[in-house]
């Protein structure tokens, strides 16, 4: 099955716990970017969720729900990721929310819209490594196994190393792109400008920019160009 994300170099990933002013949001969908994942560690509801889908939907772009808990999920997205942490021993953030979910709503789930992405959370300081509990501090071997777990176990099509907040070890992401045969590698982190976002687009499928976007607008919109001008990964 081949699925919307395949073809995603650059994402912009918005936090719908944030502001953003209309003008702002109207660069960041107009800017050249593949997507729109809407999605965060904390603070995410069905409401603000509602509001954030639907002034993105005014745009032509591609827009998705990475979804964090089962009340926030909002009908209307193109495509739902459902994140299931690798590096974690809590199993309800590898499984265990996932089967209660499937246990409310697994007659109705619309299969074609809803990909798994196998997590391997690396920075030890992010909500999400909080939250989930995850081993964050592993090495690049580990991170390889977690990849190999998603991609030839598992068979999830995707395989997002999430660096949060910081901007990640590419030797690691190149690694973990390496063991990945079928699944796309999404990389996640620190990509701040032009120059970072170019270098972790050599290294992954799809590079996805988050906090830069409520720090620095202009600098989060050099980052389509950054990943525009990568070559791709090989
Ligand atoms: C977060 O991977 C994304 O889930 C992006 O990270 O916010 O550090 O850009 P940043």
């Amino acid at each position: 099955m081949s699925h919307l994300f395949e073809t995603w170099r650059h994402v912009f990933k918005l936090d719908p716990d944030r502001e953003l002013s209309d003008q702002d949001l109207d660069a960041i969908c107009l800017s050249g970017s593949d997507a729109i994942l809407v999605g965060g560690s904390s603070g995410v509801t069905y409401d603000n969720t509602v509001d954030l889908m639907s002034r993105i939907r005014r745009y032509e772009l591609p827009c998705a729900q990475e979804v964090s808990t089962l009340d926030s999920v909002v009908p209307g997205f193109d495509l739902y990721l459902i994140p299931m942490i690798l590096n974690t021993d809590r199993a309800e953030w590898i499984t265990g929310h996932h089967r209660a979910g499937l246990e409310s709503f697994g007659e109705v789930i619309p299969w074609d819209m809803l990909a798994a992405e196998g997590y391997i959370v690396l920075n030890p300081d992010s909500t999400v490594a909080h939250l989930t509990g995850a081993q964050a501090e592993i090495d690049a071997a580990a991170a390889a196994a977690c990849a190999r777990m998603a991609d030839k176990l598992m068979r999830l099509p995707i395989v997002y190393v999430e660096y949060s907040g910081m901007y990640g070890d590419l030797e690691l992401v190149r690694e973990v792109r390496r063991v990945t045969g079928e699944a796309s590698v999404f990389y996640g982190g620190g990509i701040r400008d032009y120059g970072t976002a170019l270098a972790a687009a050599e290294a992954a499928d799809t590079v996805v920019v988050g906090n830069i976007v409520y720090d620095d607008l202009k600098a989060a919109l050099d980052t389509v160009r950054g990943v525009r001008s990568a070559k791709s990964p090989t």
